[in-house]
């Protein structure tokens, strides 16, 4: 038999200066989990594998991802970084906002104004200490953003799997806010360029990151042509805590197309594989005609320093094969994982699963 065509692999070098990166977590500051050398490691890893192509994006500008969120939050993202400069910062620590403007502070006293300069409105924009920005950062975001599209073209214009090597990550990130390392929405960008300009009328999400979705599931909530399926550490112990319960199950005519699947600690591949497989049914039930949008993080893995699941290298291949198996062209777009170590390898038994899935399937 002939070798199958190389998987494409969408990556920018944007992304490497969008470091230098700290954040506050319980009161210290400390080296940014989030780093260039994960994204890094992937590449180098997969290179290594054989069967990968490194392809650079296509630049699609802003407009699909205005077509996701808020410009008022595309302004701070841009701007945030130059107006600090401007107003005298000296450039030499990332951005992290200190006063949150939260829907409690307005109570019903909306609208308020904010500030002009965008990195004094940033507090009204992101949830968390741990989200810096420095100079790279805008740009690195755009990038992510057509690595993810450029993926998606790929597999519109006929590959079977696109990968799309996203960093910053994004499904964090809603329509006005911004957190938990991302900026915009990579996933929920590509998801929505799928339904406006792929021409399909139904799009299936499947978010295996450790952590829940928040800006995902926010962005598609309301939405009958957009399923969010979600398996992630259960939020009453784990970041982003305050959404990603089972009982979040969308709205109007997006009513039971938001899916959550809580884990327990120390979920190893038997409890992981189980609630896979009801979400994979809940995609095939859904029967999108649209290429499947993976939100890919390594962060269940065992030894990751910030999660706390028992997921192995080997057990990737097996989540692979089992997406893989379900037929749907797919595009992975990159999320979390930090055990930087391990995320090479862990890529390319999750791609190769995918691969095999597909193949036997
Ligand atoms: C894309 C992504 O994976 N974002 C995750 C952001 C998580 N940031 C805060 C993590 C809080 C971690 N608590 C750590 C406990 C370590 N034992
Ligand atoms: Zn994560």
């Amino acid at each position: 038999m002939s070798q199958p065509p190389p998987v494409a692999v969408y990556r920018s070098n944007a992304h490497l200066a969008h470091a230098g990166l700290v954040e506050l977590l319980a009161g210290r500051q400390i080296p940014c989990y989030e780093s260039p050398e994960r994204a890094v490691a992937i590449e180098r890893a997969l290179l290594g594998a054989g069967g990968y192509e490194l392809r650079e994006p296509q630049a699609f500008g802003l407009e699909p991802i205005l077509a996701v969120h808020d410009r008022t939050l595309v302004d701070v993202v841009e701007h945030a970084w130059t107006d600090a400069l401007a107003a005298g910062a000296d450039g030499s620590h990332p951005l992290i906002p200190d006063t949150f403007k939260l829907a409690a502070y307005s109570g019903p006293m909306e609208p308020l104004a904010l500030p002009s300069a965008a990195h004094l409105r940033l507090g009204a924009f992101c949830f968390d200490t741990a989200t810096p920005m420095v100079a790279g950062t805008a740009a690195a975001a755009r990038a992510a953003v057509d690595v993810a599209l450029s993926a998606a073209h790929a597999v519109v214009d006929g590959a079977a799997l696109a990968y799309g090597l996203c960093r910053p990550p994004g499904h964090h990130a809603a329509r006005a806010m911004l957190g938990g390392y991302c900026f915009y929405n990579n996933a929920a960008i590509a998801a929505e360029w799928l339904r406006r300009d792929g021409g399909f009328a139904r799009v299936a999400m499947l978010d295996i990151d450790y952590h829940h979705g928040n800006g995902t599931q926010q962005l598609f909530w309301e939405r009958g042509d957009v399923l969010y399926c979600s398996l992630h550490a259960d939020p009453a112990r784990a970041y982003p805590y305050f959404s990603g319960f089972a009982s979040e199950r969308g709205a109007g005519a997006g009513e039971g197309l938001t899916r959550n699947f809580p884990l327990p600690a120390d979920t190893s591949l038997d409890g992981y594989a189980d609630a896979l497989s009801e979400a994979l049914d809940a995609v095939a039930a859904f029967d999108p005609d649209a290429p499947l949008v993976v939100s890919l993080g390594f962060d269940t893995f065992e030894r990751d320093p910030i999660g706390d699941l028992a997921l192995r290298t080997a057990d990737y291949a097996e989540i692979g094969r089992a997406i893989g198996g379900m037929g749907p062209r797919t595009v992975v777009l990159q999320e979390g994982g930090y055990a930087v170590d391990a995320i090479g390898a862990n890529a390319v038994a999750f791609l190769g699963g995918l691969r095999e899935g597909r193949e036997a399937g």
